[in-house]
């Protein structure tokens, strides 16, 4: 019996394109699954107590308060519509190392110190000082990747996460070490025209940003709160800003 074989366009894999035998290859995929739970639960965690920080357009950032031992922990996340570039373009810029400087304001250097496989490497990071407190560095794996929806109708998903890690050629020392897990992950809406290509004017990307961050050592409650507040939607307009800048006359990365 012939058995019949379906023309099917190429899967993205499944998991890290990592050998399962390394030490970091279960944490990956463990993160990365978390954060996509956390987007088909339509970022609802349970309890409803996330406060409003800030609103502009299709824009919304929120935090929880949260605090351990002194330490602000607010949780964030933020939701954005962007019209004219697709998630993987998004994700795209938000991973890669070349050109985080182009849209970061809040490091004065980041510097990739291994990569681990394709889709993932480890940077470490030094962030700009703010007063009065001592200076932050961060040293995270930064792991790109595409999920396709089991269900033909919906959209893919493209996530990036950047987690802490770390690494023995980069010891704590001069800077105090900030802990965090971030998230951004998209999804494209397509509108066909009526007829010929698909153009920018038909894409929309829907952006889901989660950032967890430990600041790792004494920080001023109020000061940190008030540098949140100002910094997440800075970042999120100018780093949207930015892919949709150099993605204009670009051909569409879907
Ligand atoms: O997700 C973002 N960027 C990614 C790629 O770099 C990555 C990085 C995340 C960094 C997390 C920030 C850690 C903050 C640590 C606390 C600092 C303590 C300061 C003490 C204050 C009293 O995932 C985008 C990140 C968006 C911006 C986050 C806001 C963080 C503000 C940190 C301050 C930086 C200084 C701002 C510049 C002001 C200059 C004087």
């Amino acid at each position: 019996e012939r058995k019949h074989i379906a023309a099917v366009k190429p899967q993205p894999p499944p998991a890290i394109l990592l050998s399962p035998n390394h030490s970091l290859y279960n944490e990956i995929n463990q993160i990365t699954a978390e954060h996509l739970k956390f987007l088909e639960d339509k970022n609802d965690d349970g309890e409803d107590n996330w406060i409003m920080l800030h609103e502009e357009g299709e824009m919304k950032v929120y935090k929880r308060e949260l605090e351990e031992d002194g330490l602000v922990l607010d949780p964030l996340k933020a939701v954005h519509t962007v019209k004219g570039i697709t998630g993987h373009e998004i994700c795209h810029y938000f991973w890669d190392l070349n050109v985080r400087m182009d849209w970061e304001g809040t490091l004065e250097s980041s510097r990739c110190i291994e990569w681990l496989s394709e889709d993932t490497f480890i940077s470490h990071n030094i962030i700009k000082r703010v007063w009065p407190a001592s200076q932050r560095d961060a040293v995270f794996w930064s792991h790109i990747r595409h999920v396709i929806n089991e269900d033909e109708e919906e959209p893919d998903t493209w996530i990036v996460v950047n987690y802490s890690t770390d690494h023995p050629t980069v010891p704590v020392g001069k800077y105090v070490r900030v802990k965090m897990n971030v998230s951004m992950a998209c999804q494209t809406l397509i509108e066909p025209p009526d007829d010929g290509e698909i153009t920018r004017d038909n894409i929309t990307c829907k952006i889901s940003y989660t950032a967890n961050v430990n600041p790792g050592g004494w920080a001023p409650a109020s000061v940190l709160r008030a540098v949140y507040k100002r910094e997440y939607p800075k970042f999120l307009k100018r780093f949207t800003s930015y892919v949709k800048e150099v993605t204009a006359e670009k051909a569409i990365m879907l």
